[in-house]
């Protein structure tokens, strides 16, 4: 059964190009309710912790250090069928193939610089959603 919570990263390159306000407006507007929230900076460590499962990919170094490079926002979202949802809202991984109207169309710049973070399923975004935040940090 699908639970009702993903977990969501506004990635460096969104961050540093002011586009954080738009992307959570977007978030907001399609149902999502924020269940916890906050600005932080991973360092090449914790970056390459939280994408331990990419670590056999040819892109894991260039992606830790890019996840690395800047400020980012970590968020716990809320809604019914969250994971698959907010998936269908963020679009693609690569900005070239993401529908109109994805948050990746609108504001991902390449395969790596993809705007935004969605989990890919309920269990890694219990796992995800554990890693940045404390219970007494959610609601
Ligand atoms: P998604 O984020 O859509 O679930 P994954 O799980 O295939 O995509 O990849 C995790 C992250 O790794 C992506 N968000 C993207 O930033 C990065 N990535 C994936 N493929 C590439 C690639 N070919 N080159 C550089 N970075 C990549």
């Amino acid at each position: 059964m699908a639970t009702n919570r993903t977990f969501t990263m506004v990635k460096p390159d969104a961050f540093s190009a002011g586009n954080s306000g738009a992307i959570l407006s977007m978030i907001e507007k399609a149902g999502f309710k924020l269940i916890a929230m906050k600005i932080t900076r991973l360092t090449p460590q914790t970056a390459g912790a939280f994408y331990e499962v990419h670590k056999e990919r040819p892109f894991y170094g260039e992606l830790v250090e890019f996840m690395s490079s800047g400020p980012i926002i970590a968020a716990i979202l809320e809604k019914d069928n969250a994971v698959v949802d907010f998936r269908k809202l963020i679009g693609a991984t690569d900005p070239a193939k993401a529908d109109e109207g994805t948050i990746r169309k609108l504001y991902a710049k390449s395969m790596g610089a993809n705007a935004v973070h969605g989990s890919d399923s309920d269990e890694n975004a219990a796992i995800e959603g554990n890693f940045f935040f404390s219970n007494l940090e959610r609601v």
